[in-house]
């Protein structure tokens, strides 16, 4: 299988988050893709590329050009405040929530970080937006490699993507990979394609670009969200809306929950799959779900994942991974190799 690896990763390396109101080290680290990247090369599991290139135009099939001109732009606008802004990572302090406008874009630079985000776990980076781009065009190169025949491709990046939407970011993500991935797919003549979210959190960013469309359902198995991130988004009444009700599918389980209760989840999520007839899948491949994740509640063990492997390899779809959360930075590349291994 071909591995998609981001090269320019270690670009976006944020050093804190905002956790119960101090700043914490971020979870989301570097060192999380070349564990993954060490255990792929360890295991012979395939060869390694680097993305190719692609047109700007590719990332507004999904974004918002304005606010793909605010994430290629926002660390210079940054630093222009004040020059011992470049040591700092910028963060959002302001939100234009309920009744305040958000269909303005003020000249204000935290104005607009706030306009464009939904959260303060989220560092913004000297290198976020090149790490990002790549990231996307990884993603892309898999969904190229599964159109040209390959049975699989792995998108193995870094910033993750499921919880960015069309015009923000959140959730340690900023252009969503999965979805350009989807897209990518359609707009090569695959007529139906079903996104797979099997990351910890529910992937918010991912069920918004979708959700109004009957052409790519969107399945995902993740934490209860009345207790677990993101909070309001991700609740199993999220069924679509428009001609796409009914093609969102939210399978939520409670903290705590261990294998046998997350693989009947996942069966019943790839028998929707199967019944909606998509012909080609996307994995979001979040490892988050692992026993020992330091910010999730799942208790998937590692040879948990060989099964989850082995399980996809039955959908018998042309299936496009992409590489999500997974803090457990250890383990991280175990598990993940697991499921390649399992597909294999
Ligand atoms: C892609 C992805 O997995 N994003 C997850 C974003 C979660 N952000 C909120 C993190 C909350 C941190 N809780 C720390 C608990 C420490 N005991
Ligand atoms: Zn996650």
């Amino acid at each position: 299988m071909k591995t998609f690896f981001n090269h320019l990763h270690t670009l976006h390396q944020g050093k804190v988050e905002m956790f119960r109101g101090e700043m914490v080290p971020c979870f989301e680290v570097a060192a999380r893709t070349e564990h993954v990247l060490h255990e792929l090369q360890r295991r012979q599991l395939g060869t390694v590329l680097q993305p190719q290139g692609f047109d700007g135009a590719v990332l507004e099939r999904v974004h918002a050009r304005r606010y793909l001109q605010f994430l290629e732009s926002a660390w210079g606008q940054w630093v222009a405040l004040d020059p011992a802004n470049a040591q700092r990572d910028a963060f959002p302090s302001v939100w234009p929530i309920r009744t305040l406008r958000s269909d303005v874009a003020p000249d204000n630079f935290a104005a607009r970080m706030g306009l464009f985000s939904f959260d303060t776990g989220t560092p913004l980076t000297a290198g976020t937006w090149a790490a990002a781009r790549s990231g996307a065009h990884c993603a892309l190169s898999a969904a190229r490699a599964v159109l040209d025949g390959d049975q699989a491709a792995f998108a193995l990046t870094r910033p993750p993507g499921h919880h960015a939407g069309k015009d923000f970011f959140g959730g340690y993500c900023f252009l969503n990979n999965a979805a350009l991935a989807a897209q990518y797919l359609r707009d090569h003549g695959v007529e139906r394609v079903a996104v797979l979210d099997i990351d910890y959190h529910h992937g918010n960013g991912t069920q918004a670009i979708f959700y109004d469309r009957a052409d790519v359902l969107v399945a995902s198995v993740h934490g209860n969200p009345s207790t677990e991130y993101p909070f309001y988004s991700g609740y199993a009444d999220d069924t679509g809306v428009g001609p796409g009700l009914g093609y969102n599918l939210n399978l939520p389980l409670n903290r705590g929950s261990g294998f046998a209760d997350w693989l009947g989840a996942l069966n019943v999520a790839l028998e929707r799959i199967a019944a909606f007839g998509a012909q080609a899948l996307v994995v979001s491949m979040g490892m988050d779900t692992f026993e020992g994740d330091p910010i999730s509640g799942f208790k998937l063990h590692s040879d948990d994942y060989l099964r989850v492997g082995e399980r996809l390899a039955k959908v018998h779809l042309p299936t496009v991974l992409v590489f999500e959360g997974g803090y457990a930075v250890a383990e991280v590349g175990i598990n993940a190799a697991n499921i390649l291994q399992g597909l294999c």
